[in-house]
């Protein structure tokens, strides 16, 4: 059964091409910096966004029907998995994630959520086999159930954190038995309202404890992939845990957890934390957590996670910059966490919205090689740092000088003679004439 009709296969057609059904920047097979387009972006699918979301919101039921024409909730689940490796197939995407009740609908008790895991698992893993297709990182959903109101590991009831625990042990188990290459953690409901009601101690040690027991588990039957924690500051909930980036390298080295995972940036996540995407990546590549990206991009007038698939070119480049800087991708990849408009109602829609967002991914790639290549920028940082590369900053850096030192260093100056621009206008003209 094909469930995209009137859509074939999509392919590089160059930037003049106006067919709306055409890649005009991304051209997988093409080598750019070193690797192809394929294997320096490694686009996934978010099984949730695009299969799953209807287009309802806190104002409105869904706009679309994702029931891939069948009736019962088992039924529509099976249909999904072979329409999303239709998508997949078409859109010339390698990898795709997903949350377990994704795949698979929640079942009246646990046993029954994962025997309909089980099921769904074993489709999947045919129609991987059949078309090549990856599993880029799993995950459960321990933000959804009303049981989670109060969060899942830092619930303040035990018996939601040994749900929590179970439920993630099957997803683990089906991450595995589908050859995953990652595994995250997103703390949906893992953070307060108020700390009126709140022993955060608590709440953020037992995190840590469902996270090593995880961690440990999964090695324990094999799962060799990366574990990531996604940051998000806010929403649900008033104060998540896993803020940003920085909040959450403080966490994992409290609990001594720095070795096991790394980062899966949100794009707009990092915007709601008040840092720019790429101040995200940054801040993972110098700490060695750099794992995973969620691309998606909000919109700069509304407070909240919009999910918007990525067009906005400058901040691709800036992304793919920090991407090649930290050495590409190992096993994580670009999953658009990205869902089409409420208005934006057909299945037309989404494959648009890959074809966009894949293309703005495509020209970021392109632009920070050029960025790199061009070396300007590059140089210019260099430059700004150099006078710890002798005399006495080489002694700073070198951990030699003494404050004493220091002090004798500057009464000898008098003064600093010598304070070089920032330039940041030039650079950011630098910017644009890559760019453009
Ligand atoms: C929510 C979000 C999640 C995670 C996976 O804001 O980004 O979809 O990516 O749980
Ligand atoms: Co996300």
């Amino acid at each position: 059964m094909e469930y995209f009709k009137n859509i074939g296969k999509i392919k590089y057609e160059g930037k003049q091409s106006d067919n709306p059904f055409a890649f005009k920047f991304y051209n997988p097979d093409e080598v750019v910096a070193g690797k192809t387009m394929r294997e320096q972006l490694k686009f996934a699918m978010s099984y949730w966004h695009t299969m799953c979301a209807e287009g309802s919101d806190m104002f409105g039921v869904g706009t679309m029907s994702k029931n891939y024409g069948a009736t019962n909730e088992m039924d529509i689940a099976k249909n999904k998995a072979h329409a999303a490796f239709e998508l997949m197939d078409k859109l010339d995407i390698d990898y795709y994630c997903f949350h377990d009740r994704d795949i698979a609908p929640e079942g009246a008790s646990l046993a029954e959520s994962n025997a309909r895991l089980d099921e769904i698992t074993a489709i999947l893993k045919g129609l991987m086999k059949q078309s090549g297709k990856k599993l880029l990182w799993g995950t459960a959903n321990c933000f959804g159930n009303k049981r989670y109101m109060h969060g899942a590991g830092t619930a303040p009831n035990a018996d939601v954190f040994a749900f929590a625990a179970a439920q993630i042990k099957k997803a683990v188990e089906i991450t595995t038995e589908l050859g995953g290459d990652g595994y995250v953690f997103w703390g949906g409901r893992e953070g307060y309202e108020t700390l009126l009601n709140t022993n955060m101690a608590l709440e953020q040690d037992n995190m840590a404890r469902l996270m090593r027991m995880t961690v440990d588990y999964a090695r324990s039957i094999g799962f060799t992939g990366d574990f990531y924690i996604e940051p998000k500051p806010k929403e649900p909930t008033k104060h998540q845990y896993d803020f940003d980036t920085a909040t959450v390298l403080a966490f994992l080295r409290k609990y001594d957890l720095n070795k096991d995972f790394k980062m899966n940036i949100e794009a707009n996540h990092a915007t709601l934390a008040m840092h720019t995407f790429q101040h995200e990546l940054r801040v993972a590549r110098d700490n060695g957590v750099f794992g995973s990206i969620d691309a998606n991009q909000g919109d700069m007038c509304l407070g909240w996670d919009t999910d918007q698939f990525p067009t906005n070119v400058y901040d691709t480049a800036l992304c793919m910059y920090e991407v090649l800087k930290a050495g590409g991708f190992t096993k994580g990849g670009l999953n658009f966490d990205a869902k089409t408009r409420r208005g934006s109602n057909t299945s037309e829609d989404i494959f648009l919205a890959y074809i966009a967002g894949m293309d703005a991914f495509a020209l970021g790639l392109r632009i920070a090689d050029k960025m790199i290549t061009d070396g300007r920028i590059d140089k210019f940082v260099a430059e700004r740092y150099a006078s710890y590369q002798s005399g006495i900053g080489k002694k700073i850096v070198d951990g030699t000088a003494t404050m004493t030192e220091l002090e004798a260093y500057a009464l000898n100056m008098g003064d600093v003679t010598t304070n070089i621009s920032g330039k940041q206008e030039y650079l950011e003209s630098v910017l644009n004439s890559i760019m453009f």
